[in-house]
C-alpha cells in the first residue's frame, strides 16, 4: 500500500466526534515564538481523554496534569522578563480540525500561571510538592462581565504572562491552569482544573527566591470557598474568593542578562535536528551512492518516521506525515532511476514555518465570541506501515523494475561500436556519482544516442540492465 493511502485510512478511523468541548494546554509561546505544538510540554499521553477535567482537586495531577510527573526532553529558553502565552485547545490535533475552539463557553472561571524552581525541568518526579508560586491570575471581570475562561475563546486559547525579571536563573515548570466551575454548584460540587506544565529555562541576572510558595496539591481542597462558587448566580457573589498563593510579580526594574550566571545545558534542541514533532527530533539520514546504501538510508529513515508517530501524542503527528513523505522520496529513488545524489533535498518536506503569534492578542482579550461548532476532530497518530525488508541489489543482469530506460555514459573511451555490447556506467542524465551503477547495454536495444563527447564517452539511453 503507498504510504498516501496509509494517511488517509488512519484519519478516517481515527474520526471523532467530539460532543463535550473540555480543553487543554497544547503548546507556548515565548516572546510571541511558537516553540511548537507539545514540544516541552508536559500533557496527557491519552489521545481520548487528554482534555479531561481532573478528576479532583487533591490528585497529585493538580501539579502538571495527568502524565505529568514524566519529564521530556526539551526545554524551552526564555529570558526574564520574557512573555510567556499558553494556548488551550478542545481539540489537541489542529491538523485535523477547522476553526477549532479553546473551551465550550460554558465553563466559566478563573486562571492562573504558576512557576517551581527545579534542578532539571526535563527530569520526572518533580512536579507534586512544595515550591509552587504564582505569577498571573484572572478571575472575574466585571467591568466586561466575563470570566478570565470567556476570554481565552476570542483569544484564540491564549493565557499570557510576563516572567518576573528579578528571578534568579535556572530550570523551572511553568504550569497555566484554568478551572470552570459551571458544575461547582452542583451535589457533590464538581469544580474542574485544567492544567499542565511548560519546562523552561530562565536567562537572567537575577536572584530573587519567591517567597510565598504553595504545595500542588494541596493549596485547595473541597472546603476552599472558591470550590464550590456558583457562578450561576444573578447578581454574582462578588468579589470572587480568590484562591492559592499571594502573586508574584518580582521587582519591576529591568535587568541587563548579559551576565548571567548560568546557562542551559539540557533539553536543547539537538546538533543536526532538521525535523520535529512534539519532543522527536529527526536527523539526516546518510547520503548514497549505489542502490544498496539507498536501501539503507530508506530504512534509517522509516525506522526515524516509526520513532516519531510513537512519540506523538494528543497533539498529532502532522510533522511525522511529512517525515514520511521524505522517506517515501528516498525509497522511490532507490528503486527507479536512482540519483546519484541522494537523499533528495528535504526542503520541500519540511513544515510551513512555526505559527507566529499575533501580538495584539497576547495582551488583553476582546471581541465577539467565535461560535462553538465544527468540533469533530480525529487522532491519526498510529504507528506507520514498515518498508518490511528490501533486497541489497536487484538480482544480476535482470531488468530493473520500475525503470525501463538508463541513461549512461559509455565507460570506454572511442567510437560507439556498431553493434555487439557497451558497458555504461552513470545513472540519471549527466552526473557522476562517487560509486557509480554499470551497465551491459546490448545492441541494437541502445536506442539514442545522444548529444556529443561527455566524459569518457558519449550519453546513450538503453534498457537497463544489470551488468
Ligand atoms: C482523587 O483522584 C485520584 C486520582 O483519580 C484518586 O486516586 C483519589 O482517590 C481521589 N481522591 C478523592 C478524595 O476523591
Ligand atoms: C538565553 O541565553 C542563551 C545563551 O546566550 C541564548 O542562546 C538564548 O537564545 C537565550 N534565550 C533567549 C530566549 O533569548
Ligand atoms: C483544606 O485547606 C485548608 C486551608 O489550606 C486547611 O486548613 C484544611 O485543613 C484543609 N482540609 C482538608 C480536609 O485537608
Ligand atoms: C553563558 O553564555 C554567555 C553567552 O554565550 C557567556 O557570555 C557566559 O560567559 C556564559 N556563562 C557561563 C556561566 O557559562
Ligand atoms: C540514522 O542515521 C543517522 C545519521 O547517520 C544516525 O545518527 C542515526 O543513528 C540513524 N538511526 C537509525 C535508527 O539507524
Ligand atoms: C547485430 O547483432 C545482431 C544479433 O547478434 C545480428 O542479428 C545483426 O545482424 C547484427 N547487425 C550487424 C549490422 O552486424
Ligand atoms: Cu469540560
Amino acid at each position: 500500500m503507498h504510504f498516501s493511502q496509509v494517511k488517509i485510512l488512519l484519519v478516517a478511523a481515527g474520526a471523532v466526534h467530539l460532543t463535550n468541548a473540555h480543553t487543554t494546554f497544547t503548546n507556548f509561546f515565548v516572546d510571541g515564538v511558537d516553540q511548537g505544538d507539545g514540544t516541552a510540554v508536559r500533557m496527557s499521553n491519552n489521545i481520548q481523554q487528554a482534555t479531561y477535567p481532573l478528576p479532583n482537586v487533591t490528585t497529585p495531577d493538580m501539579a502538571c496534569g495527568v502524565n505529568g510527573e514524566t519529564g521530556v526532553a526539551r526545554i524551552a529558553s526564555v529570558n526574564a522578563g520574557s512573555r510567556l502565552t499558553f494556548e488551550y485547545r478542545a481539540v489537541p490535533d489542529v491538523s485535523t480540525v477547522s476553526g477549532g475552539v479553546s473551551i465550550d463557553p460554558n465553563h466559566k472561571g478563573p486562571c492562573a500561571i504558576y512557576m517551581k524552581k527545579v534542578t532539571d525541568s526535563s527530569a520526572s518526579n518533580n512536579a507534586a510538592g512544595d515550591g509552587w508560586f504564582k505569577i498571573m491570575e484572572d478571575g472575574y471581570d466585571s467591568v466586561a462581565g466575563k470570566w478570565c475562561t470567556e476570554k481565552l475563546i476570542p483569544n484564540d486559547g491564549h493565557l499570557s504572562a510576563t516572567v518576573p525579571s528579578d528571578l534568579a536563573p535556572g530550570y523551572y515548570l511553568v504550569r497555566p491552569e484554568l478551572l470552570a466551575l459551571h458544575q461547582a454548584d452542583k451535589t457533590p460540587p464538581d469544580p474542574q482544573f485544567y492544567v499542565g506544565c511548560a519546562q523552561i529555562f530562565l536567562n537572567s541576572s537575577g536572584s530573587a527566591t519567591p517567597p510565598n510558595t504553595v504545595a500542588i496539591p494541596g493549596y485547595v481542597n473541597m472546603s476552599t470557598s472558591a470550590m464550590t462558587y456558583d457562578i450561576w448566580t444573578v447578581p454574582l457573589k462578588l468579589p470572587f474568593p480568590d484562591f492559592g498563593p499571594p502573586l508574584y510579580t518580582g521587582s519591576s526594574s529591568k535587568r541587563s542578562i548579559e551576565a548571567r550566571a548560568m546557562n542551559q545545558t539540557i533539553g536543547l534542541k539537538p546538533e543536526g535536528c532538521v525535523m520535529e514533532n512534539v519532543n522527536w527530533c529527526g536527523f539526516m539520514p546518510a547520503s548514497y551512492t549505489d542502490q544498496s546504501s539507498c536501501y539503507q538510508t530508506s530504512q534509517n529513515c522509516s525506522v526515524q518516521a516509526t520513532d516519531c508517530y510513537n512519540a506523538a501524542g494528543p497533539t498529532g503527528s502532522k510533522n511525522c506525515f511529512n517525515w514520511e513523505d521524505f522517506c517515501t522520496a528516498i525509497h522511490d529513488d532507490c528503486g527507479s532511476s536512482l540519483s546519484c545524489s541522494g537523499p533528495p533535498s528535504i526542503s520541500s518536506y519540511m513544515p510551513g514555518s512555526l505559527e507566529r503569534l499575533d501580538q495584539s492578542k497576547v495582551a488583553a482579550a476582546s471581541g465577539p465570541m467565535p461560535s462553538s461548532a465544527s468540533l469533530s476532530g480525529s487522532n491519526p497518530a498510529a504507528p506507520m506501515q514498515s518498508y518490511g525488508a528490501e533486497p541489497a541489489s536487484a538480482p544480476p543482469s535482470a531488468v530493473i523494475p520500475g525503470s525501463s530506460r538508463l541513461t549512461g555514459y559509455i565507460t570506454d573511451t572511442g567510437s560507439l561500436p556498431t553493434n555487439g555490447s557497451i558497458d555504461m556506467c552513470g545513472s540519471k542524465g549527466d552526473q557522476t556519482c562517487a560509486e557509480e551503477l554499470c551497465y551491459t547495454a546490448v545492441y541494437p536495444t541502445i536506442t539514442a544516442a545522444r548529444g556529443a563527447n561527455h566524459n569518457s564517452g558519449n550519453v546513450l539511453e538503453a534498457p537497463r540492465t544489470r551488468g
